[in-house]
């Protein structure tokens, strides 16, 4: 069973870090430079988000994790992520690589906004000295950059489209809007609370101002394509001042202090069996002192003291977690065939763990499941309190459950 569809995409200026990030996310190698335009076709791969195990709450002794992994009680859940190419300002227009390479993101679900919170690259991610940018502004001339991009996709054709819907007797305006920019991965609610929004609800296509689209266009992007700022190479002493002002300017943007690096090379080094690390962790530990070289320990001292330290974390495995539990606001649920031994037919334990919106039903989980499934649908059970619920039964997170269904008996 696939844990989820959920797309996150890896966004920003060039030379920040971007593919860094997805590398320590994924365990991929990919190709990592300090220089511009490093990245030029989309890396594609799997990052986790990290859930305490239910097999924890349960009180059992172990789970036998299959569409996931579970690692001493933390479950490690399956999402998609994407790195493009970079950015710089005026992509729009031409400049750097263009913008065309974002049409490898439409189907995001969520954008980690990559930025270079020490302000060591110039606008055209050139390497300058840490401290000489300030990294409020980086967002801003990238959310432009994202926005544009957005603007020419929905502006294409619009006046057609609109007349369409204005005179062709079109009854579901938001329906309609919705479907044009299916490929974008925008549902008919992102564009009713757009509309909202933008105060467009009521006015007629066909009338709206080019900069009414604007606004419509950046609200839109608001609620289909959600942003996380990362603030990478907090490694850096610098990025202290440059996380305070990203705070104060995007106060409505979560802002994750991160070290890429830091945890690129703790992975590595987890791997290596240097060190005990979880992706997340607030600290490591050293298996063997005498197995690290002078300069691993001086790279590890580094971690430890400028990120882990002074940031808690190294903020990769944060800001996924932020990115799909509480921006797209996911949760977690755990489909059984045996409620009262939790396994699945082959006797397994919580094998499979889905990430669904929060508000699924029963129903719509189990159509989620296996289409089958979800047309015989008869009733579930709730494993941890052993009730019956009916296919209107609102999932809470970590619930675990097993569906009846008319073809699954005898
Ligand atoms: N100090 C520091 N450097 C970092 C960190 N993350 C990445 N870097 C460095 O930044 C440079 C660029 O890293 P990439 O991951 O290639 O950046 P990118 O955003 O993918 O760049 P393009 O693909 O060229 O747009 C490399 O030298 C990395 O080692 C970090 O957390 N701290
Ligand atoms: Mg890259």
């Amino acid at each position: 069973m696939e844990a989820s569809n959920i797309l996150v995409g890896v966004v920003g200026k060039t030379n920040v870090g971007k593919s860094t990030f997805f590398s320590a996310a994924t365990e991929l190698s990919v190709a990592i430079e300090n220089r511009p335009f490093t990245t030029i076709e989309p890396n594609i791969g799997v990052g986790y988000v990290r859930k305490k195990c239910v097999h924890v709450k349960l009180g059992l002794p172990r789970c036998d994790a299959s569409n996931s992994v579970c690692l001493d009680g933390d479950r490690m859940i399956p999402v998609k992520m994407m790195d493009v190419a970079g950015l710089v300002p005026g992509a729009h227009k031409g400049r750097g690589l263009g913008n065309k390479f974002l049409d490898d993101l439409r189907k995001a679900d969520v954008l980690l906004l990559v930025v270079d919170a020490s302000g060591s690259t110039d606008p055209d991610g050139n390497p300058v000295k840490p401290g000489a940018y300030d990294p409020a502004d980086e967002v801003e001339q990238m959310l432009r950059e994202i926005d544009e991009w957005m603007f020419s996709i929905i502006s294409k054709d619009w006046d057609r489209f609109a007349k369409y819907v204005d005179t062709g007797g079109v009854l579901d305006v938001a329906g309609a809007i919705a479907e044009r920019m299916s490929g974008l991965s925008v549902r008919k609610k992102h564009v009713v609370e757009a509309l909202e929004k933008a105060g467009l609800s009521d006015k007629p296509l066909s009338r709206w101002s080019v900069d009414e689209l604007r606004t419509f266009t950046r609200v839109l992007r608001e609620t289909a394509k959600p942003i996380v700022i990362v603030a990478n190479k907090v490694d850096i002493p610098e990025a202290e001042d440059g996380i305070k002002s990203l705070r104060r300017r995007f106060p409505n943007y979560p802002v994750i202090p991160t070290s890429a690096a830091a945890e690129l090379a703790l992975r590595r080094a987890a791997k290596a069996g240097l060190v005990k690390y979880k992706p997340g962790d607030p600290s490591f530990e050293v298996v063997d002192e005498s197995r690290l070289s002078p300069r691993e320990r001086a790279v590890l001292d580094l971690i430890r003291n400028r990120v882990l330290e002074r940031w808690g974390s190294t903020g990769v495995q944060q800001a996924i977690n932020k990115a799909v539990l509480e921006v797209l606001d996911m949760i977690a649920v755990y489909p059984v065939e045996d409620p009262n031994k939790f396994t699945d037919k082959q006797g397994r334990v919580l094998p499979d763990v889905l990430l669904v919106p929060r508000g699924t039903t029963a129903r719509e989980l189990a159509y989620k499941i296996h289409t089958d499934l979800g047309r015989t649908f008869l009733y579930a059970i709730n494993a941890l309190t052993k009730q019956r619920v009916g296919e209107n039964y609102v999932l809470k997170d970590d619930d675990v459950i097993k569906i009846v269904a008319a073809a699954s008996r005898g």
